[in-house]
């Protein structure tokens, strides 16, 4: 814990949802849901104006439907809020050295670091100027939480959601987290949480007078103790940025397992962005892709696939990715999924997801480190206009598919600078109409954003077969 609130977190505002609307000018102030819009898809994100309606991230989109059926709803375009995210982290880099990424909305800054001094009021006029200068460049809000640890930090930004800032003083900060669930604290998943409220604990202050003997007693005693030090506002927790990292990875576990192969592809695909995030971040590419499944029955196992070259091109580490999770059996269920990239040659795939926590999930069953030839990427599909997604139409210029059905799409033509725009209807084969690319958010010329590092390939939405992959060499790496 600092004496000073130099510890900086920001997590964007209803990211995808955001990014959608500032793209769309016809969906501003509206409710809008990004997600699966297939049948069993699942909810990224929704609008704030959606969220009234009770609309959540990882909530089936058949519910959201129901809840809120006059949403837009809308498919994700990854490349575009990747390019947004690199943006908002370029940003962040300006404050400081030590930035750490934890998605592609959200990230810990260490200000000390950064020469930032050490005051309430120089911290918050820099976390003012950090808000302004990211919507600047981005079209887009975030949050800003600042305090003494990170814990707080991250507290303080939920709390200043949306659009705001929130500085917690260093000193008021038992006070302020005592009432609080304890499910605040990092850590304290749904099973923690339970455990502690057979103990008749269920906020932070009673976790902090349960004292440490207790805690660990009933979490065991590494979870305890750390329970024990976060409850009672001792987080000594640095800011590590990723530049030093041999391997990148990141992982979930879920709730409750995943048995929806959609969404075993979403979370895999969210996590190969993650992981992509973290990647660049540090500065490094990697040559190999692994993706981690932990099944139902504890059996984990790890598939790997190695490029011909090294990368950090989110569309091809996602489709790496989906290409390994393919492989794998998941449909009796998966408690965890992990997805992980290697710059070195001589990693091994246990470094890879070593972990510095214990894990609360008890111990692995069988490890198995299974690998099998893998088929090769699969033919280009016909083409889809999935809502959302860009075209280019030969006449009407550039908009996005609204819907499509019964042999027609409708297309709103409009762009992120424009007026809200006119829908035409046409025949999904019709010559004159492509898939196009995201357009920037802020008008070109004012600030633009970064080049995408490699452009998906117009030829499908989504962009499910875009990027061109290095390639099938040294697959299969034991
Ligand atoms: P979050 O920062 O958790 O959520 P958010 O930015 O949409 O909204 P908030 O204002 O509450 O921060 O996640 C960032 C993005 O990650 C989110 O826009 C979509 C994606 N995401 C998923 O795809 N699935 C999920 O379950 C969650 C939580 C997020
Ligand atoms: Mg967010
Ligand atoms: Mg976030």
């Amino acid at each position: 814990m600092r004496g000073a609130p130099t510890i900086l977190h920001l997590d964007m505002d209803a990211f995808y949802a955001s990014a959608e609307q500032a793209a769309k000018p016809s969906l501003r102030g509206k409710p809008v849901v990004v997600g699966g819009i297939g049948p069993r898809g699942v909810v990224a994100t929704a609008s704030y104006e959606a969220r009234v309606f009770g609309v959540r991230s990882a909530m089936a989109t058949a519910q959201a439907r129901r809840l809120c059926p006059n949403a837009a709803y809308l498919t994700p375009r990854f490349t575009l809020y990747r390019q947004i995210s690199d943006v908002v982290m370029e940003q962040l880099a300006r404050l400081s050295p030590l930035v750490e990424p934890l998605s592609l909305d959200e990230a810990f800054v260490d200000l000390e670091a950064g020469g930032v001094e050490p005051s309430a009021a120089a911290v918050r006029a820099v976390g003012e100027r950090l808000r302004r200068d990211i919507r600047a460049a981005t079209g887009l809000s975030g949050s800003v939480g600042l305090a003494g640890s990170k814990m707080l930090a991250k507290i303080a930004s939920e709390q200043a959601k949306p659009d705001g800032l929130v500085l917690i003083e260093p000193g008021t900060e038992r006070e302020l987290l005592g009432p609080m669930p304890v499910r605040v604290v990092p850590g304290v998943g749904p099973a923690t949480a339970e455990t502690l409220r057979r103990a008749g604990i269920t906020t932070v202050a009673e976790t902090a007078e349960a004292g440490e003997a207790e805690l660990v007693r009933l979490l065991g005693k590494a979870h305890g103790a750390g329970l024990y030090a976060l409850a009672t506002g001792h987080d000594d927790r640095p800011v590590v940025a990723e530049r030093d990292a041999k391997s990148v990875s990141v992982e979930d576990t879920f709730e409750e397992d995943l048995t929806d192969r959609t969404r075993v592809q979403l979370e895999v695909a969210r996590l190969a962005d993650r992981c992509v995030q973290r990647l660049r971040a540090a500065g490094r590419s990697g040559r190999t892709v692994v993706v981690k499944v932990r099944r139902y029955d504890f059996s984990t196992l790890t598939r790997s696939e190695t490029l011909r070259g090294p990368t950090d091109d989110p569309a091809v580490v996602r489709e790496a990715a989906a290409r390994l999770i393919e492989t794998v059996e998941t449909t009796a269920g998966v408690r965890l999924l992990g997805v992980g990239v290697s710059g070195l040659a001589d990693y091994t795939q246990e470094d890879l997801f070593a972990q510095a926590a214990s894990e609360q999930e008890g111990e692995d069953g069988a490890r198995a480190a299974e690998e099998e030839p893998l088929e090769e990427a699969a033919a280009p599909r016909p083409r889809r206009w999935l809502p959302g997604l860009d075209v280019v139409h030969a006449e009407y210029g550039a908009g996005w598919v609204q819907g499509s059905g019964l042999g027609r799409v409708t297309v709103r033509f409009e762009q992120p600078w424009s007026e809200p725009g006119r829908v035409r209807t046409f025949a999904v084969d019709d010559p004159a109409l492509a898939p196009g690319e995201p357009l920037p958010l802020v008008p070109p010329g004012t600030q633009v954003l970064p080049e995408a590092s490699a452009p998906s390939a117009p030829s499908s939405p989504g962009g499910e077969d875009g990027a061109p992959f290095a390639g099938g060499a040294g697959r299969g790496s034991p």
